[in-house]
């Protein structure tokens, strides 16, 4: 076999100095990175993370030696250790974040929602909320849940009603899922489990356990993982795997953004599109003369909760402040 061929695949997990490469249409290469690769920033500790899309040239031996590492389109990080400046990529190029919520037990807060969004919108993540549980819902919880759904879908997000359970609206999950490297979130209970399992019936993922990522026992990985699910698809029936769920033990630490209370409107994306209307240019929307954002909440325009947790956020940034500097 020629040692000069290069090939391109995804990056679906990492151990030590091992990178496992899955070419599109092909078996996974185990892969080692060139001595002389530079790290591109000198404030990561990992040059490659899972969901990398790299460069490599097969060798003889069948592994292969990755020569290139492509622009990521956005990434989620932790601090290397507690007191360091260097952060350690969990895992590039992540298509969406599904944060899985319920009004059902545990019912899930707008407040968790909305720091979740934040951390979505200040890592360029696209976000969908996925609400488990409808078969719970009675009459008091489908006008919560629809007050909910035109809230988070007119800012942008869209918003899928499933019950795991019953398998019902799992297709339009399936749908929107398709092909792509997606995060699954979601307060512990609230049924991701049980979710996937409906989503790849292959998975046999245990439900009811406390913490989660617990993927086929695998939940003693010390590095992030790439799990390939297969989505039963009617157009291409044995098609390779193209869709895939990230499998981290940092996954808590995924809310973990750094950002001033200036820059916290700009992950609320119908604040985002009013900011210019503000009288001040660093306006924090909170007790600042000619605010839009003040005018868009009375008026109606932008929710009060959504605001309401906007300035917890605020709140939490200020009071943080002097540790996280
Ligand atoms: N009624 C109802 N219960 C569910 C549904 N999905 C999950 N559950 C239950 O909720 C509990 C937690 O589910 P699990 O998938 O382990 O949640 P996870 O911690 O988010 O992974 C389990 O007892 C599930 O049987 C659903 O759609 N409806
Ligand atoms: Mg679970
Ligand atoms: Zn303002």
């Amino acid at each position: 076999m020629s040692d000069n061929l290069i090939n391109s695949g995804l990056v679906i997990r990492t151990t030590g100095s091992w990178y496992c490469v899955m070419p599109s249409g092909g078996n996974v290469v185990n892969c080692r990175l060139r001595g002389n690769y530079r790290l591109r920033c000198s404030k990561q500790t990992n040059p490659i993370a899972v969901g990398d899309r790299v460069s490599f040239l097969l060798l003889d031996d069948g592994t292969g030696m990755i020569t290139d590492v492509a622009d990521r389109r956005n990434y989620i990080v932790r601090r290397a250790t507690k007191l360091s400046k260097q952060t350690h990529v969990i895992a590039a190029n992540i298509d969406l974040l599904c944060l899985v919520a319920t009004l059902g037990l545990p019912r899930t807060s707008t407040g968790f929602i909305d720091r979740l969004l934040v951390t979505a919108e200040a890592y360029h993540i696209p976000a969908a909320l996925i609400f488990n549980k409808c078969d719970l819902y009675d009459d008091e919880l489908w006008p919560i849940h629809n007050e909910l759904k035109a809230i988070y879908s007119s800012v942008g997000y869209p918003v899928y009603e499933v019950s795991a359970l019953h398998g019902t609206g799992i297709d339009t999950v399936r749908e929107l899922i398709s092909g792509k490297v997606c995060l699954f979130s979601g307060h512990s209970g609230v049924g991701k489990s049980a979710l996937l399992n409906a989503i790849d019936p292959s998975l046999h993922l245990k439900t009811g356990q406390l913490s989660d990522w617990s993927l086929k026992g695998k939940h003693t990985t010390t590095f992030a993982e790439l799990f390939p699910i297969t989505i039963p698809s009617a157009t291409h029936p044995d098609s390779r795997p193209s869709t895939f769920l990230i499998d981290t033990p940092g996954i808590k630490e995924f809310g973990m953004v750094d950002f001033t209370p200036e820059e916290l409107s700009h992950f609320f994306p119908e604040m985002r599109s009013r900011l210019h209307d503000c009288h001040f240019a660093n306006c924090t929307h909170r007790h600042e003369p000619g605010c839009a954002i003040k005018s868009a909440v009375e008026s109606g325009e932008i929710s009060g909760e959504r605001y309401q947790n906007y300035l917890n956020i605020i709140e939490s940034i200020i009071s943080d402040a002097p540790i996280r500097r």
